[in-house]
């Protein structure tokens, strides 16, 4: 993309209303705009970074056997009627009325809808397990919407829902989304953490919510050091065996533990005290299981092995994926601008023309750029080298590729790692190749 004709409206000041770092940054780096309290429009660059994390999401859904639908954002209440849910949800369900006087509702999340979709679709235990999943705007009327993106009214989550025949197969569904969640984040370029957790209004009795460390984060975590250095994309885990499904929890849990009281997790005093770590995180996932809470409610049922009906199991997962957008911002910035973790950068490089209209300049900076068109920003505005300089900082490119015109009349580029700041000096083919190599 080329800035000069790119709708990135950078800031130079920082806006009054936003609180936390990562606010300030989105609005400034013309990530998002607010358009009403809580709610959010996505700009060409906030977008990119939005894609890529669900993508990275989708991946990794994809990779344990979980289908991707996709449904609507309105919700008849009748569905909700029937689980129970519409009346206990409260004031934070948006409520609508259509011209026919029908109850309409903006889907806080999707337990209803699915169920009643899987019950429209699967008769017997022999289709079963099923993971269906979907990406898709949520509305919540939070009485507080604040810190941007991070806790908004209308949000983005992946949210994936699986159905077995019984308590263990389901179990084994819970862990398989354990996993992806670790191997997302992992790939995503953030620590994230899964700590024990209560099941709220989405019920159940076993939940787990991940947690990525930031030093602002509203949770409190004690965790285990190792966790920081696991790779859980090597993790050999044979998915369809509830024997090595477990075998990879029992060790993640207690080897690993991570707790949000100190005082009265037993796992915790387990932990090597050289090992123990505390820090502060924001929640950017949350998994539940609660068995047959909505397909007894909504009366759904598939024939069983002995031809009697059973209500299947379920478990509901999700990742706010608009948070996490936040929540990277939250954990990876410094004075100057963003850091993006390279998979979800919007621009993996910055290529900085400092004198537009030179040809040697136009020259190298054109030749980078067509390298990897899609993948880079190039200035080539007609600013002071100051202001692009700030621009590639705050918007946080991993690399920027500085253009300047006696390095151009030799075909030297600088090259700088935003995250270390270090620079080198290097020549086009070179600067060609590293382009290539960014991954
Ligand atoms: C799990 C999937 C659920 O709704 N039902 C479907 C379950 N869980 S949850 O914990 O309530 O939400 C899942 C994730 O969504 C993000 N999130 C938000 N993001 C931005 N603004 C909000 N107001 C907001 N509320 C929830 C969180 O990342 C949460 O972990």
């Amino acid at each position: 993309m080329r800035l000069s004709r790119s709708f990135i409206p950078t800031l130079r000041e920082t806006p009054a209303e936003a609180q936390i770092a990562s606010h300030r940054l989105m609005l400034r780096a013309g990530l998002i705009r607010q358009t009403a309290s809580g709610i959010y429009a996505w700009l060409p660059a906030g977008l990119r970074v939005l894609r890529r994390i669900s993508q990275i999401v989708r991946e990794e859904q994809d990779a344990i056997g979980a289908q991707e639908v996709l449904m609507p954002t309105l919700q008849p209440a009748e569905l909700w009627k029937r689980s129970g849910r519409y009346d206990a949800y409260g004031p934070e369900m948006l409520r609508i009325t259509d011209r026919h006087d029908r109850d309409l509702l903006y889907g806080p999340t999707n337990e209803e809808m699915i169920t009643d979709l899987f019950a429209g679709g699967v008769k017997s235990y022999r289709e079963l397990p099923q993971v269906l999943y979907h990406i898709q705007w949520k509305f919540r009327d939070e009485v507080r919407p604040r810190f941007g993106v991070m806790r908004g009214r209308e949000f983005l989550m992946k949210d994936a829902y699986s159905f077995d025949i019984d308590t263990q197969s389901a179990i084994a569904s819970y862990r398989r989304m354990m996993l992806s969640y670790l191997r997302a984040f992992q790939r995503i370029g953030v620590k994230a953490i899964p700590m024990r957790a209560d099941t709220g209004p989405i019920g159940g009795d076993l939940s787990h919510e991940f947690i990525i460390l930031a030093p602002t984060g509203e949770s409190s975590v004690f965790y285990d050091g190792r966790f920081e250095q696991q790779d859980w994309r090597a993790e050999a885990v044979e998915l369809a065996d509830p024997e090595s499904l477990q075998r990879f929890f029992m060790r993640m849990t207690s080897l690993y533990a991570a707790t949000e009281d100190k005082h009265d997790e037993a796992a915790w005093h387990d932990v090597e005290p050289a090992l123990r770590r505390e820090g502060r995180g924001i929640e950017v996932g949350h998994i539940f299981y609660f068995g047959t809470k909505y397909t007894q409610s909504m009366g759904v049922a598939v024939s069983g092995p002995d031809g009697a009906m059973v209500h299947p199991e379920m478990g509901s997962y999700g990742i706010g994926i608009s948070r996490l957008a936040g929540a990277i911002i939250e954990a990876s910035h410094d004075e100057a601008g963003i850091i993006w973790p390279m998979p979800v950068a919007p621009f993996r490089a910055g290529i900085l023309n400092l004198k537009p209209g030179d040809a040697a300049c136009d020259s190298v900076a054109d030749a980078l750029y067509e390298a990897a068109p899609d993948d880079m920003l190039l200035d080539d505005r007609a600013d002071r080298a100051g202001v692009k300089f700030a621009d590639a900082d705050l918007i946080g490119h991993p690399v920027q590729l500085v253009v300047g015109p006696r390095g151009a009349a030799s075909g030297t580029i600088e090259v700088k790692w935003r995250a270390s700041g270090e620079r080198t000096e290097m020549p086009l083919d070179a600067a060609v190749a590293l382009i290539a190599s960014l991954r």
